[in-house]
């Protein structure tokens, strides 16, 4: 049927997502681990992928699905989408920048003020009645005053940059190259950076040239009153590196939103009560997730009405 053109929708979507589909196409949900040779003729036909950042789209499923015109993803990170192969087959691929960069900023500046003050070590105290039997809080480190070093100064980053602005004692940037739309202070080399900040939020992209970009020489510049928070892809820090520097007081704390191999979450941080550890949810709101289905369903109009895409990646 021409007028509800099949498509794809890989994974569960979010609900959401999944019922503005149904209204418009005749969808086809495919399992992110399913088994990509022995997909049904009506599956193959499909013209366009719906998918979200974890999952991606691998050359795989865009081979075994030969109409394929687009690829709508459903977050603004697209370090899972095998663009080269994509651009190849001249298959279209969709993100959903720009309607969720104040959620996520808000959530990295909760996470470094949770990590500095102790906010969920503090809460787990006073629900483990320690606080009423007369314990003592540790001292926390502050906020205010302190170096906040930027990591990926896009659009995230600059959104999480204004927002500290007014309590911060320094707001620097790394980036691979100088960004030309700002005044704040770009740092080109890393560990230069690293030693500048007392604080290092992570907001780059993720992807090969950010794999492992924070290592264990990075985690030392930053220095054992160092925190590190992180709300891009786990992928940027060399996990068990982090996990070492937090044991051995290396640095002072982290705040993750993003793991290496998520869900799954390294055994020694969830005893640390210095990390504060987080389930993904930086675009997590009732607003930006909404905003993010409604810019997948326009990237798709867009797409079959022959107009322009909306937010374009290729
Ligand atoms: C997730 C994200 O993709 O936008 C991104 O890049 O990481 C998130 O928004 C979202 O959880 C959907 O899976």
């Amino acid at each position: 049927n021409t007028n509800r053109p099949p498509i794809v929708a890989y994974g569960p979507l979010y609900p959401y997502l999944a019922q503005g589909l149904e209204r418009r196409f005749t969808v086809h949900t495919v399992a992110a681990d399913a088994d990509l040779t022995a997909l049904p003729t009506a599956v193959r036909n499909a013209r366009a992928l719906v998918s979200f950042g974890s999952v991606g789209a691998s050359a795989a499923i865009m081979d075994a699905l030969p109409r394929l015109e687009l690829i709508a993803l459903f977050s603004v990170g697209y370090d899972q989408v095998d663009i080269d192969h994509a651009r190849q087959k001249r298959i279209r691929v969709t993100n959903t920048p720009d309607v969720l960069t104040d959620d996520v900023a808000d959530l990295a500046v909760g996470l470094l003020y949770a990590t500095i003050r102790n906010i969920a070590a503090n809460d787990r105290m006073v629900r483990s009645g320690a606080w009423a039997r007369g314990e003592k809080t540790a001292l926390s480190g502050r906020v205010t005053g302190r170096r906040i070093g930027i990591l990926g100064l896009g659009r995230i980053g600059h959104a999480i940059a204004r927002r500290l602005e007014p309590v911060a004692g320094d707001i620097l940037y790394h980036n691979r190259r100088a960004a030309t739309d700002t005044a704040y202070r770009y740092v080109a080399d890393p560990i230069d950076f690293a030693r500048q900040s007392d604080a290092i939020i992570v907001a780059t992209s993720g992807g090969p040239e950010a794999a492992k970009l924070i290592d264990a020489t990075m985690l030392d510049a930053l220095g054992p009153d160092g925190v590190i928070v992180n709300i891009s892809r786990g992928s940027v820090i060399d996990e068990d590196a982090l996990v070492v520097a937090l044991a051995e007081g290396r640095i002072a704390g982290a705040g993750l939103d993003v793991f290496a191999a998520e869900p799954h979450v390294p055994q020694a941080l969830l005893a640390m009560d210095q990390v504060v550890l987080q389930p993904h949810q930086g675009s997590a709101t009732v607003h930006s997730r909404a905003a993010m289905a409604d810019l997948v369903l326009a990237n798709l109009h867009a797409h079959f009405a022959g107009e322009a895409l909306v937010t374009p990646v290729v």
